[in-house]
């Protein structure tokens, strides 16, 4: 299967290591998640797992340690919930992430409307991604899903579809910060195309071997490792296909300090501070950033020719 043989290569470098992995999260239990139960460990009971065949790690970070679950679930930026880092951990308990449904549409030959039942179906893959935020600090994270090219093979689009917009769900009474004017709602972001066939751009239906915490972006997340954070939007429940590049939330809220491309670059300062080095979550010392978070040898070639201080 190509996405099999393409993933297979790509880990030239990396650790692939078979595993599956027991989840003890108890909302998955309300879901359809349990259906994907892995049967080895009946260790907690009741407990509900994402099964998944191969561990990918693209650069080799041996010196560089996995976060602390702890960290990555209540320190957060998610500001349908709030925009405090511990305000989503709080407020987004109560999401409610079934049913749910992603709609893919737009440019495409077969629109579909994916139940979250099937697409944690699809096969799925832990990944090891670095997400850098923005805002100069970052985190190593296993995230567990699958690439968006396999969704959008699925769709077939049209020789026309150049790009792809994202879009959160918009639910007032249940995301309480969609009350205020913080950002316009929904919140919405968008690739080009071949970037989100790219085989690193992933969507994430769990993390650390569980179901996505909601404040993380359950049911499903976009994870674009390259790039800083804001693009990885949470909660998704539409992918559009279109023939121009989309508006993006921060950049319609604030266009000179954030790009479309959103690449990450240690030579392009934000207006307001230095993207020059990140703090690890966790750590006293910052550390260099690494153009394109580290990701440059996978992904540098996407933009060939491009003017990334332009395109920034
Ligand atoms: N819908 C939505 N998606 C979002 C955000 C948000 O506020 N709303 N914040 C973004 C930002 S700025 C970052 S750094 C990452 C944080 O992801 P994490 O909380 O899983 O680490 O989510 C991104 N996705
Ligand atoms: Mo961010």
């Amino acid at each position: 299967m190509l996405l099999r043989s393409r993933t297979a290569s790509q880990a030239r470098e990396s650790e692939v290591t078979p595993r599956n992995l027991v989840l003890s999260r108890r909302t998955a239990l309300a879901g359809a998640a349990a259906a994907f139960a892995v049967g080895g460990i009946p260790s907690m009971s009741g407990a509900a797992g994402l099964s998944f065949q191969t561990t990918v790690r693209p650069r080799d970070e041996k010196a560089d340690p996995i976060a602390p679950m702890k960290s990555a679930t209540t320190y957060n930026n998610f500001y349908e919930f709030g925009t405090d880092k511990a305000d989503p951990s709080r407020n987004a308990r109560a999401l409610r992430t079934r049913p749910w449904q992603v709609a893919v549409d737009g440019e495409v030959v077969k629109p579909a409307t994916f139940g979250i039942e099937d697409l944690l179906a699809l096969p799925l893959e832990e990944r090891i991604y670095r997400l850098r935020c923005v805002e100069a600090w970052s985190m190593v994270i296993p995230w567990v899903g699958f690439p968006l090219a396999e969704i959008l093979k699925r769709v077939e689009p049209t020789g026309s579809a150049r790009y792809v917009a994202f879009q959160t769900l918009h639910d007032p009474q249940q995301m309480p910060g969609q009350r205020g004017p913080v950002l316009q709602w929904p919140y919405v972001e968008g690739l080009r195309l071949d970037e989100a066939r790219h085989p690193l751009t992933i969507l994430a239906v769990g993390m650390y071997g569980e179901v996505l915490p909601n404040q993380n972006g359950a049911p499903i997340r976009l994870v674009v490792p390259w790039k800083y954070g804001f693009k990885s939007i949470k909660s998704i429940v539409r992918i559009t296909l279109t023939r121009d590049q989309p508006p993006t939330a921060w950049n319609r809220s604030q266009p000179n300090e954030y790009g479309f491309y959103a690449n990450v670059n240690p030579e392009v300062d934000h207006p307001r501070w230095s993207q020059a080095t990140e703090r690890r979550v966790g750590d006293f010392f910052r550390r260099k950033t690494l153009p394109f978070n580290g990701y440059a040898d996978e992904v540098a070639g996407l933009y060939a020719g491009m003017d990334l201080g332009k395109y920034f």
